[in-house]
């Protein structure tokens, strides 16, 4: 997966790497200009220095390595752009990602309010451009920029060699969204920076006032197409988006549901605690939640159970809370006809009371995880679904464990329908909503490391002999671990859950993460220490999948700060941000 993003920082170590590499692409694509390109850094450097800003829009894959990359110009006095430099890997040659990358070089543009971006072109004319291979070079950009309805402004003397040895270029203008045309005094104005920039140390005065004398027409001309004749060849343009970090996905929906029975773990304190300590570090863009329908948990939950939530939730007095009474397990065809009486019929504990707001709380989880999917499906590496209430508890037509909808299943069936998709979970208990639900399917691998049934909730399920059922057969691997499981012991296990990740050959990871597998969790009896999730997030980023990771579990406050820090300090040590 390639994702593009801008260097903004050049001090950060990995921006001098990211230069490096870039530097690299340049001598490759422009030979005669290799001493250009050490200049790139200064020039990130002292962004305010010159009359213009200096811009470094890279592509790279979710490892770090450099694809392509733009250099821009920003003229902030005259609002206009200039794109000095875009070149890709001659390996990825004609594989689209010059068009992804100047796409979004025009959306970096429009965000700075840009009123037209200048590009230079060595000519595609016999006579200007001599060498044959270096015409067909310029021919093959000129057809580029054509598809995006660009062309050289024509009857100047733009094209005047200039400097030692001479070079010669046609000037481009693209108008960015502005329908406008382009001025004669605009264009001046341009020609001017752009000249005192490119050859200030090479030209005299003179040459740039011959330059812009030369522009006579009002508004500019511009050559007729040579390339892209008809519409339909004609490109889309769009505005790309430059990819600037980590999505983080939260809800202030949750707090409706605060559950108040005395010693109740789930409470709405742990978001406000995973907030405090991971928006700091920098990694995220926060992603408002979206409002989805229905029908994405229709597509993973049973109709009924649904309508049950929804229905007794709505017709609860407030704060009168409905605990399970009695559960008809023998007789799982019966359904009570008391709709209070039927919590027992869908509810697997006693430990998951239905408030009036627990639906609602429930519905925005969902949300939640859903608009985290999307990011992922929009090309972010990693997405954060800070979901509560939790969700891994909820089977097809059940919910218990804090649980009422299963944020994680339902996003991964989102998912599995655009690629193949891995549920990984870590909390404390097993993720046994998450294993009912794909079960029989062999398109999504469920994969769980968690506190053995034997001793830890839900206890029903979660044994290593569960291995999925029918087409589902070896497509859900579980690894129970025993009380006052070690770093050692865990890290262990979890390799080998990673290693069946790894044979599925996922396009997405989803992962369920509860942070009560740390030593001192209420409901948990591991005896893990921090360090661990570290670990955990160093391994899951060097997949190198697309990543949805999903809250879950966690009821220690100081761990879920603590727990979260290292987690996305291990994932964004290998994926940069
Ligand atoms: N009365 C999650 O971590 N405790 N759920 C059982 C029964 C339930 C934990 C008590 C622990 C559920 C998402
Ligand atoms: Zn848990």
């Amino acid at each position: 997966m390639i994702r593009i993003r801008c260097i903004t920082s050049p001090a950060l170590p990995i921006a001098r790497d990211r230069v490096t590499q870039v530097e690299d692409i340049f001598s490759e694509n422009f030979p005669i200009l290799a001493d250009y390109a050490d200049r790139i850094p200064e020039l990130l450097a002292n962004p305010f220095k010159q009359d213009y800003q200096t811009t470094l829009i890279i592509s790279e894959t979710s490892l770090g390595r450099v694809t392509g990359f733009a250099l821009l110009l920003h003229f902030p006095d005259i609002h206009i752009s200039f794109l000095d430099f875009i070149a890709v890997r001659k390996k990825r040659w004609g594989g689209g990602l010059g068009g992804a990358l100047y796409e979004a070089v025009r959306g970096y543009c429009e965000g700075l309010s840009s009123q037209g971006l200048y590009i230079e072109v060595q000519p595609d004319d016999p006579d200007l451009t001599k060498d044959p291979a270096e015409l067909a070079q310029s021919r093959k950009r000129m057809r580029f920029y054509e598809q995006y309805g660009l062309r050289p402004i024509t009857g100047t003397a733009y094209h005047t060699p200039v400097g030692k040895p001479p070079t010669t270029a046609y000037l481009l203008f693209d108008p960015l969204n502005r329908r406008t045309i382009l001025s004669r005094s605009e264009a001046q104005n341009a020609v001017k920076a752009i000249l005192k920039h490119r050859f200030g140390h090479v030209a005299d005065e003179h040459y740039i006032r011959c330059v812009i004398q030369s522009f006579t027409d009002d508004p500019v001309r511009f050559r007729p197409p040579r390339y892209v004749k008809t519409a339909e060849s004609v490109k889309e343009v769009t505005m790309g988006h430059i990819q600037k970090s980590f999505a983080l996905v939260a809800s202030q929906k949750h707090v409706i549901h605060h559950v108040r029975s005395r010693g109740y773990f789930e409470r709405p304190a742990r978001v406000g605690a995973l907030l405090d300590t991971i928006l700091p570090l920098g990694l995220f863009t926060v992603v408002p939640a979206k409002r989805f329908s229905e029908k994405v948990i229709l597509a993973v939950h049973d109709r009924h159970f649904v309508n049950y939530l929804k229905t007794v939730c709505t017709k609860l007095d407030t704060g009168r809370p409905v605990y399970p009474d009695t559960f008809p397990i023998r007789r799982p065809d019966r359904r009570p006809r008391d709709l209070p009486v039927q919590a027992g019929y869908y509810c697997i504990d006693s430990c998951t009371p239905l408030y009036r707001n627990a639906y609602f709380a429930a519905r925005a989880s969902v949300d939640v995880a859903m608009t985290a999917a999307e990011e992922i499906l929009a090309g972010v590496p990693l997405s954060y679904a800070l979901c509560r209430p939790p969700g891994h508890h909820a089977e097809r037509k059940v919910y218990g464990g804090f649980c009422y909808f299963n944020n994680a299943a339902i996003a991964a069936h989102q998912l599995s329908l655009h690629g193949r998709t891995a549920v990984l979970d870590i909390d404390f208990h097993h993720g046994n909503g998450t294993q009912d639900i794909f079960y029989t399917r062999p398109d999504v691998l469920t994969v769980s490391v968690h506190g053995h049934p034997d001793n830890a909730f839900p206890y029903f399920s979660g044994f290593a002999g569960e291995n999925g059922e029918a087409a589902g057969l070896g497509f859900n691997y579980n690894f129970p671990l025993p009380p006052n499981t070690i770093d050692t012991v865990y890290l262990k296990t979890f390799e080998k859950a990673v290693v069946c990740i790894k044979r599925f050959r996922p396009d997405f990871l989803v992962v369920s993460v509860g942070f009560d597998i740390l030593k001192g969790d209420p409901t948990g009896t591991f005896s893990l220490s921090v360090k661990v999730l570290e670990t955990i997030g160093q391994r899951l980023a060097r997949l190198n999948i697309p990543t949805l990771i999903v809250q879950e579990g966690g009821y220690n406050l100081r761990n879920l700060k603590r727990g979260s820090v290292a987690l996305f300090r291990g994932i964004s040590s290998v994926l940069s941000v």
